[in-house]
Formats: C-alpha cells, structure tokens, sequence
C-alpha cells in the first residue's frame, strides 16, 4: 500500500472550488436543540445556536430531513417535499435559520432523499389506487411470482430494516418494492416525470437559497433491468447490486444539466454499495455527476450486516491510502468518522473510558480535520460524545434494530444482539445533544424523544466552551488552524508508516507531518531518517533529535523538512 508519490493537489479541470476548503457540520435536527418543550429538536434551535457554530468555525451545515414526514425513520421518509415537519417549525422558522446563516457567512445543504418517499406521500397514495391511476408508474409495482413457482414476492430482495423488499397491495392485486422500510416505497425512476418531479423540488429549495445538497442512497435510484433474483452470495451484502443499476451515472447527469449547473452548489451523494473504485466516476469532475461522495468503507469496516467485528490500525490507514488514490486528481474525498447512522466516533474508533475520552476524541478530531479532503463533523463530535449505555433492546427506537432484530431472532439470542445493537446501533449517535450539564443536558425542558446520555453531566459544551484543552476548544482551535494551512487544505497525503500498529503517521503538503498516537501507552516514535523536524505547527510533542514521545492518545502537528 505504501506510495511515495504524495496524490496531485490541483484540478486543472476546475480550479478550486469553495466545497474543497469547507468545513462541514452535520445537524440532525430532532436531537439538536429543542426550544418549544416538546421534547424533539427544531428549526428555532439551530438558528439559537448559529453563534455556536461560527465560533466553532463551521462553513457549511449539512441539516438531515427537515420536510414533512410520518417519522417512520425519522423524516428519511417524506410526505411532502416542500413543506416543512410541523415538529421543527414552520417555512417562516425555516427561512429565519437561512438567513441567519447567511448572515454569518455559512452556507447550507439538506438532505435530498428521492430514492423513496413516505407510502403517505400524496403520490403513492394515488399510486396504490388502481392499477390505471395517473401515478402508477411513479413506483415500482410487480406482480408476484408465478404460482407454478410457489408465488410470493416478485424476486427475492431483502429490504434494510428486515424483511423482503416487497410488500403485497390487496387492493390492486401487485407487490410494491422498498429497500428499507415497507413506509419507504422506492421512487420510479424509470418514469421521466419522477425525474422531473425531484428537479422541481430540487428548485424549490435553491431558489430559496440553499447550497446543496446530500443525497440520501442516490446510487440506488437506478434498478437492475428485469429485476433478477439476488445470488447467496449477493444476499449478504444486496446494496453493492442495488447500488450497480445502469443508469445512474445518465440520471446524475441530467440532474447536473438540468438544475444543478443553474446554481453555485455542492452535491455529495450517500455512497452506500460503491467501492471506493467505483465511487471514482461519481466524483470525477470531468464527468458532471457530484461533488462528493460519503463513503463507507472506513465507518463500516468492522461491520457484518448486524453484526461488530473488529478493526486494526494499520487496516485503518490502508484505507485511507486506497480512498486518497481512487478520488485521484479529479476527485475529491469526503473526511468522516461518524454520522446519524453510525456509532460515535470516540466509542468507535476511540476510548471512551471516562479517564481518555477527551484525548481520543482530541486525536480523531485531528485526523478528520488532517485529511486530504472536506471534513463533515458530526453534531456532538467536537464535544467527544460518546455512545450511550443501552441497557434493554427495549431501549432502542431505531427501526432498524426492531426490523433485523425480527430477521434474527429465531437464531440469535437476545443477549447477543443486544451487545451489537449497543455498539453498532444508530441510536448511540441520535441522543440529544448536550448543551449543558442541567436537567436533559440543556436540550429540552420537556421529555427528550430519546434519553440524554448520563454523561451530560461531564461532557457538555458550556463546560466545554469555558475550558482550554476541551475537546471542543481543540478542535475550534484546529478548525482555525487548517483555514490557514494551504499543506493541510490543498496538499498531497502520504502515510509514512503504513504498518505502525499504535501510530498513524503522515505527511501532508510539503511541510507537515501528522502523529496520532492510537493508544493509552507512551510511544518513543522515530522518525525516519531523512526528515529534520523544524518544531510543531499545531499542538506540543517532546522531540529530541529523531524520536518523538507521544503520551497516550496524544496527536501532534509538526512542520518538517526533507534533508
Ligand atoms: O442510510 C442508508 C444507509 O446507508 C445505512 O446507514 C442504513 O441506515 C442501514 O444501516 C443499512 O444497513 C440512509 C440514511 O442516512 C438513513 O438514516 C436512512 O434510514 C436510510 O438511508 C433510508 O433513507
């Protein structure tokens, strides 16, 4: 894996747009700040906390679905994509949050999720009317198999949240296709006027302003001609053929033709079943589809269906390596560790043994903020909050632990799934934010939807805020200190010691070199021969002569030179 050619820095079919140098920040509204007691999240709070965010140095919010919705999965299932979920507000507290963006000079991207609406969206209520209504053909409906072939559904894909992908419509005699949940019916995009329906609510809301968009599974918009049955082997991991449909790449481009180049925006699209090789064409900017990609190779590295295994570093950083080389000079990565459908990144790749959290979540901080790429920091992240102490499945909300949790339970015990679920659930990342160490963190003064973590009481951000060496004073700190980096925003990365099993070392630009130390133990690191080190640049290490001592969790930025 090692390469010693650090990846090209210029695109010289583009120049240098802003996307590359922002600094992104994930809010997912219904754990964000409450200010009407209900207990959910809202519009109001994200426009209350938008001093938070500036200081912090954010660029661009990423808002998860704010339209809408039943809530089935939380608003990733829309009723109507122009109206705003009557729990986060209203349009007037949507333009209001805009505006107060705007005013600080952050921009905006929400979430685009058109590869299926709620079955309560006014289309598929038409759609499930007759086999003859106008809007048929907005969704996919089947037939079931051939009673001579035992009947039951059409073929024999699964859906994400259990089950089979297809549920059966008494009235009109056919079975309609869903990849997640059974309220989440999959959008035709066969059908030129679903094309046209999503580009019209694409400039609904550019034309109100926005900057973007992150489009939720886009790679699945495109279905497998003839809808073939999946192999064993392609039953184990369904979405690398639900993501490999033909027409994607023609789909993406003709949005980018017809909406996207009328606008000044950044597009990054949810990469779930692309290899990072495939991922290649999506952001290649000489092909007009997106900007970015979220790629989940590293997220889910130690992840088997519902099942935690387990990671090592020097995996990690071979990972790191591959995605820098397939973005390549005419691609662009994005830089995360965690988001609302992964643990939390101290839990996960860090140690949230109360004694280390802070340092751990120091380091990972550094590493997505010294990656060659657009960090997307996840709401919470720069506080170090970690995973919450599940006791009972009971305590899940989520969907999709109910969902696998019904695929399983005839061959699991419950014990077992439960201490998968309380690594890997998505609910460890949706507990309310914690603003304060007072009743529910500071996040409601009613009943939280989902409980604050008990830890509130030691990680919050107004503790936080007062305090120097915080998690959150670092990574403020950090922010502030890539914006004036040219090596860190715009230079190549080359991992300098691919096989370290507690260090990840790399070198960014020409002059900067990056040591996480991935552990509790103090390591005297050597540097190679080769390399003087001029002093730090970000952050304090003992150095003498080639070797460098890192404390525990420890991660340090030094200014080096080649001799
Ligand atoms: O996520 C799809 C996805 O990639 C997975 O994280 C998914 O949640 C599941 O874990 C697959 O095993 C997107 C959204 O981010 C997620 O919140 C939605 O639930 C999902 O699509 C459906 O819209």
């Amino acid at each position: 894996m090692r390469d010693d050619q650090p990846t090209p820095t210029a695109d010289p079919a583009l120049g240098r747009p802003w996307w590359k140098d922002a600094v992104v920040y994930q809010i997912y509204p219904r754990s964000f700040l409450d200010t009407d007691g209900d207990g959910v999240g809202d519009l109001p709070g994200i426009t209350a906390k938008l001093d938070y965010l500036k200081a912090l140095g954010v660029d661009v919010v990423w808002l998860s679905p704010h339209f809408d919705s039943p809530n089935a999965d939380n608003g990733y299932d829309i009723r109507d994509y122009r109206k705003v979920m009557a729990q986060f507000g209203t349009m007037a507290d949507f333009d209001a949050m805009l505006a107060g963006m705007s005013a600080r000079g952050m921009r905006l991207i929400i979430d685009l999720v058109v590869n299926h609406s709620s079955d309560e969206h006014a289309w598929f209520v038409e759609s499930r009317k007759g086999r003859d209504n106008p809007y048929r053909d907005y969704y996919i409906w089947r037939d079931g198999r051939d009673a001579s072939l035992g009947g039951g559904p059409p073929n024999n894909y699964s859906a994400f949240f259990g089950g089979p992908a297809w549920t059966f419509d008494q009235s009109t005699g056919q079975y309609y296709l869903h990849y997640f949940a059974a309220k989440q019916p999959d959008l035709n995009w066969e059908n030129p006027k679903v094309r046209e329906e999503v580009h019209d609510l694409m400039r609904f809301w550019l034309d109100k302003g926005v900057s973007g968009f992150r489009m939720d599974v886009i790679p699945f918009i495109s279905k497998q001609p003839g809808l073939p049955d999946l192999t064993p082997a392609e039953r184990r991991a369904p979405q690398f053929v639900y993501a490999a449909g033909p027409k994607l790449h023609d789909y993406l481009r003709e949005m980018r033709r017809e909406v996207l180049d009328r606008y000044d925006t950044m597009t990054v699209g949810e990469a779930f079943g692309l290899r990072p090789e495939d991922a290649r064409d999506l952001i290649d900017s000489r092909r007009r589809e997106l900007d970015l990609v979220i790629n989940f190779d590293i997220v889910r590295m130690d992840i088997d269906g519902w099942r935690k295994t387990s990671w090592t570093l020097p995996r990690l950083k071979a990972l790191y390596t591959e995605l820098d080389q397939a973005a390549g000079p005419f691609g662009w990565n994005t830089q995360f560790l965690s988001n609302h459908d992964n643990p939390r990144s101290v839990s996960h790749f860090g140690d949230d043994d109360p004694a280390w959290v802070e340092r751990s979540a120091k380091v990972l901080n550094t590493l997505i903020l010294t990656q060659r790429g657009t960090p997307f920091l996840y709401q919470g992240e720069e506080l170090g909050m970690t995973n919450y102490p599940f006791q009972t499945l009971d305590d899940f909300d989520d969907l999709e632990v109910w969902g696998r949790w019904r695929d399983v339970k005839h061959r699991v015990s419950e014990a077992e799934y439960l201490a998968n679920a309380r690594a890997m659930g998505r609910d460890n990342s949706r507990t309310p934010m914690q603003w304060t160490s007072g009743p529910n963190g500071g996040f409601t003064s009613g009943k939280p939807w989902l409980p604050v973590n008990p830890n509130a009481s030691t990680i919050n951000a107004e503790d936080q805020a007062a305090r120097p060496g915080s998690v959150l004073a670092h990574t403020r700190a950090l922010i502030a200190f890539r914006r004036g980096s040219a090596d860190l925003r715009e230079g190549g990365y080359r991992d300098i010691d691919p096989d370290h099993e507690q260090v990840f070392a790399y070198r960014r630009g020409e002059r900067l070199l990056v040591l996480l130390n991935f552990g509790r133990e103090t390591v005297r690191y050597a540097l190679p021969d080769g390399l003087t080190v001029e002093g730090a640049a970000f952050g304090a290490a003992e150095v003498e002569g080639q070797v460098v001592t890192l404390a525990g969790w420890a991660s340090v930025i030094l200014a080096v030179r080649d001799v």
